[in-house]
């Protein structure tokens, strides 16, 4: 039934197309630190204009918390107007009540997941963002690790990580705020964790906190509440959508600017 190939062709087929990939973003235009809604949505906004982009996931599975509404019931929720979103990537959604949306999560999670691939960015799991490339006084990429040797017992886990080069990176790692903390233990920034929940002063506190917050650095979706001190949203996902979407555009207009020869990257 199937073509006869041999083991050998198979492990070079895994190990040359992987070397191949992963040589080419080395450098990249945009790391997108951390795989959830955010995250997504940036890359597949930024990888739709031809940008290189690449997104950085510590585990396996790519989508964070857009698998699963919240209290482990996988349905999702949004407010309006985050449904176009919803119309614009494919996911059938429901309104519960005026203004109020839901859709299953392992559907809309996957459409999710195919929209950022098929724009063309490419993604790294089961990678750790470790620390930021920093010089001339921004944040120039990233430093990564296999997950798994976080996992590994002292003796057998001193194994160095490797840098990716790129003119801007994007913190989508959600409430961890996994890069902005890199900066906050060097002193270059000050985080103010986040608040109690208060879905309808977040929500859009946080889309409109979404944008640059340091030289280099760009802050998007849950990590912006961590960041500003902004209330918890709790499981609704409109602003997670929208914030994705502004950081992929303030990304763009730097890259732009960058294009033109201006040095626009400093932070607001
Ligand atoms: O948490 P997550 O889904 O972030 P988000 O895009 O969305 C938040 C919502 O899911 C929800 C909410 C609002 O509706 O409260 O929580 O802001 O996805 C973050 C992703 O980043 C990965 C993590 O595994 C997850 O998939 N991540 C976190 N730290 C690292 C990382 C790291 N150091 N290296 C690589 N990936």
């Amino acid at each position: 039934m199937f073509q006869k190939v041999s083991e050998a062709s198979i492990s070079k087929a895994i190990v040359s197309e992987f070397s191949k990939m992963l040589e080419e973003y080395i450098i990249s235009d945009v790391i997108i630190v951390g795989g959830g809604p955010s995250g997504l949505i940036a890359a597949r906004d930024l990888a739709g204009q031809g940008f290189k982009t690449l997104i950085i996931e510590r585990n396996n599975y790519i989508g964070g918390g857009f698998w699963i509404g919240g209290y482990l019931m996988n349905t999702l929720t949004f407010r309006a107007p985050s449904q176009e979103m919803l119309d614009e990537l494919g996911i059938p959604y429901k309104e519960v009540e005026s203004g109020l949306f839901t859709a299953e999560g392992p559907n809309a999670c996957s459409k999710l997941i195919s929209a950022s691939y098929d724009a063309g960015a490419k993604i790294l799991n089961m990678t750790q963002f470790d620390d930021v490339v920093y010089r001339n006084g921004r944040v120039e990429g990233a430093v990564i690790n296999w997950s798994p040797v976080s996992a590994l017992p002292r003796q057998i886990s001193c194994v160095d990580p490797i840098a990716l080069e790129s003119k801007v990176t994007i913190d989508a790692t959600g409430h961890d705020a996994f890069v902005c903390r890199s900066l906050e233990r060097r002193k270059f920034l000050k985080l103010a964790d986040y608040g109690p929940m208060d879905v309808n002063t977040s929500e859009d506190l946080v889309v409109e906190n979404t944008g640059l917050i340091h030289p280099g650095l760009i802050v998007a979706g849950m990590a912006v509440s961590t960041a500003y001190g902004i209330p918890r949203m709790g499981p609704t996902f409109g602003g997670m959508l929208l914030s994705g979407k502004k950081a992929a555009s303030v990304a763009v207009e730097i890259l732009s600017k960058e294009k033109e020869g201006i040095f626009a990257n400093t932070s607001s």
